[in-house]
This record gives C-alpha cells, sequence and structure tokens, in this order.
C-alpha cells in the first residue's frame, strides 16, 4: 500500500495551524506503517480529545475518537478483546499526564500490547496554551503568566519505572529516527512508549518567545543528542533521543489467555 491509501482524504484540510510539528508526527507514523506493510484493516488508533488526538481522524484504519485522557482505557478494552490488532494511541502531553496520568502508568505496569505516542508541545494547544505537567519550571503560559513553578515530568523516566517495556524518545527534526523508532514501537510485543518532543508555535512558542516554527524544530536539532553520546557527557543539559528500553516481558493479553484458558478447564 501506499502513504496516501492510509490517509482520509475527506477529512483534509487539516485544522492543525501552520508550523505546528503534529502533522510531521503522522507522516512519521505513516512511514512506518508502510514500511511494515501494515494493512488498514489490521491497526485501530484510539485518541483522547486535543490537536494531538486529531490524528485520527486523518488516518484511514479503524479509529476512535474518545475522551480527553481516556483513550487507553478504551484501547484497553479494544484489544483485550480483539488481540491480534495493532492498537496505536497517539496523545497530547496534558492528555496522556495530566488528566490522563493515572491510565498512562497502568498500562505500563500492565505492559499491554499498545502504542502510546506521546506528542510533548509542553501547552494545552487545544484550550488555549495552559501549562501542562510537561511544560516545565521556569516556562510561560496562559495560566502561568509571571512563570510556571511546577516541576515537569521525565515521560521517559516515568514510563519506564511504571512498567513499559519499550521506551523511547523522538523529535520532529530527527524525522527518519521517527519513522525508525516508530516502526519498532508498534511491533514491539509490549506496552511501548514513544515520547516525541514537537512544536506548537502559536502558543507554547509565542509565550515563551522561542521564534518561529523552523526555529522551535531547529532547537530540538541543537538541544538533544542520542543517548550515551560524548556530548551528553560534557553538557548534562541536552536531552537524550533514541531507545531506552526495549525488554521481554509478559504481555498483558496473553496472561489473560491464560487465564481463560485454567478457568475452561477449572484449576
Ligand atoms: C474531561 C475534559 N476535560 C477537559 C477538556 C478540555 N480539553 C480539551 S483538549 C485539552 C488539553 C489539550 O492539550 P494536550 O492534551 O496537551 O494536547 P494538544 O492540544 O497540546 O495537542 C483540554 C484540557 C475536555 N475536552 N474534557
Ligand atoms: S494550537 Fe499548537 S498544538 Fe494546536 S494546532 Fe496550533 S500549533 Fe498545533
Amino acid at each position: 500500500m501506499a502513504i496516501k491509501d492510509y490517509i482520509r482524504e475527506r477529512f483534509f484540510p487539516h485544522l492543525w495551524c501552520p508550523g505546528c510539528g503534529h502533522g510531521i508526527v503522522l507522516n512519521g507514523l505513516l512511514r512506518s506503517v508502510e514500511a511494515l506493510g501494515l494493512h488498514k484493516n489490521e491497526i485501530v488508533m484510539v485518541s483522547g480529545i486535543g490537536c494531538s488526538s486529531r490524528i485520527s481522524g486523518y488516518v484511514d484504519c479503524h479509529t476512535l475518537h474518545t475522551i480527553h485522557g481516556r483513550a487507553l482505557a478504551f484501547a484497553t478494552g479494544v484489544k483485550m478483546s480483539r488481540p491480534e490488532l495493532k492498537l496505536l494511541v497517539p496523545m497530547g502531553d496534558g492528555d496522556a499526564l495530566a488528566i490522563g496520568g493515572n491510565h498512562f502508568i497502568h498500562a505500563a505496569r500492565r505492559n499491554i500490547d499498545i502504542t502510546a505516542i506521546v506528542m510533548n508541545n509542553r501547552v494545552y494547544g487545544m484550550t488555549g496554551g495552559q501549562y501542562s505537567p510537561l511544560s516545565g519550571y521556569g516556562a510561560s503560559a496562559t495560566t502561568a503568566p509571571y512563570m510556571n513553578i511546577d516541576q515537569d515530568f521525565d515521560v521517559v523516566q516515568l514510563a519506564t519505572a511504571a512498567g513499559a517495556s519499550f521506551v523511547a524518545r523522538a523529535t520532529t527534526y530527527h524525522v527518519q529516527q521517527l519513522a525508525d523508532i516508530l516502526g519498532k514501537a508498534i511491533m514491539h510485543p509490549g506496552f511501548a512508549v514513544v515520547e516525541v518532543l514537537t512544536q506548537c508555535p502559536t502558543y507554547f512558542g509565542r509565550k515563551n518567545r522561542e521564534g518561529s516554527a523552523v526555529d522551535m524544530v531547529e532547537r530540538f536539532k541543537t538541544h538533544t543528542t542520542p543517548i550515551g553520546s560524548k556530548a551528553k557527557a560534557e553538557n548534562p543539559a541536552l536531552i537524550e533521543r533514541g531507545i531506552f528500553a526495549q525488554k521481554e516481558t509478559p504481555e498483558y493479553c496473553s496472561e489473560y489467555q491464560k487465564i481463560v484458558e485454567r478457568a475452561r478447564k477449572g484449576r
């Protein structure tokens, strides 16, 4: 199948602002799915609410556009009933880690075979630029005009500690690495978390004087480095990107199937 076959053209033009990073994430996702040769019917995309969550409107696979923060709960239900399908759950940082934080850590703890993509633009884009759990200390937001004093989560560390068996970070600058990591996450048999550093020029960029969308994307080039690089040792402030964890641990649906078989046998 060609990339255009995975797109729901009737939903275009999309609603993202010029320069928004969410379209780059969609691009990476479509490239990874096409490279894997997955059929549309094998994929279920479940999203909540947010600019990021609108991505489910644009892909022509099975899609569920649900409620804010609850995408992983819906996806868990779908996966439990149809474990042979590939579940993709794109989420904003607010969606995944503010209102949806509990679902996130428990999906990771269960190691259910779902690919969670955290589109981290450090802000609530859709509702007008409020700060999120990933805005970071010192950031400006509509709801923090004098400065945000909340510390942020490290998504990679949180997901790893909670039990996710595949954990990675990518950016909208490193588009080939983004598609490659997403492909590996989709094929990983367990809970896979991919944090994607992405830009919201309209709110985060404007409020934090980060310049144009291009300036924001270039910051992902200059402020990140491959995991374990020499540059990281010299400059600890650099953010690492790549695959942090990729391990085989019991997957939830497989374990559940064992219980079903035990119940059938009566022991
Ligand atoms: C239960 C509920 N609470 C709040 C909202 C309002 N709301 C919609 S999207 C959103 C935040 C969006 O931010 P994020 O998830 O980071 O995604 P982005 O828009 O930045 O991509 C909020 C608070 C809602 N729709 N439902
Ligand atoms: S408000 Fe921000 S996150 Fe939403 S579409 Fe515009 S640039 Fe993208």
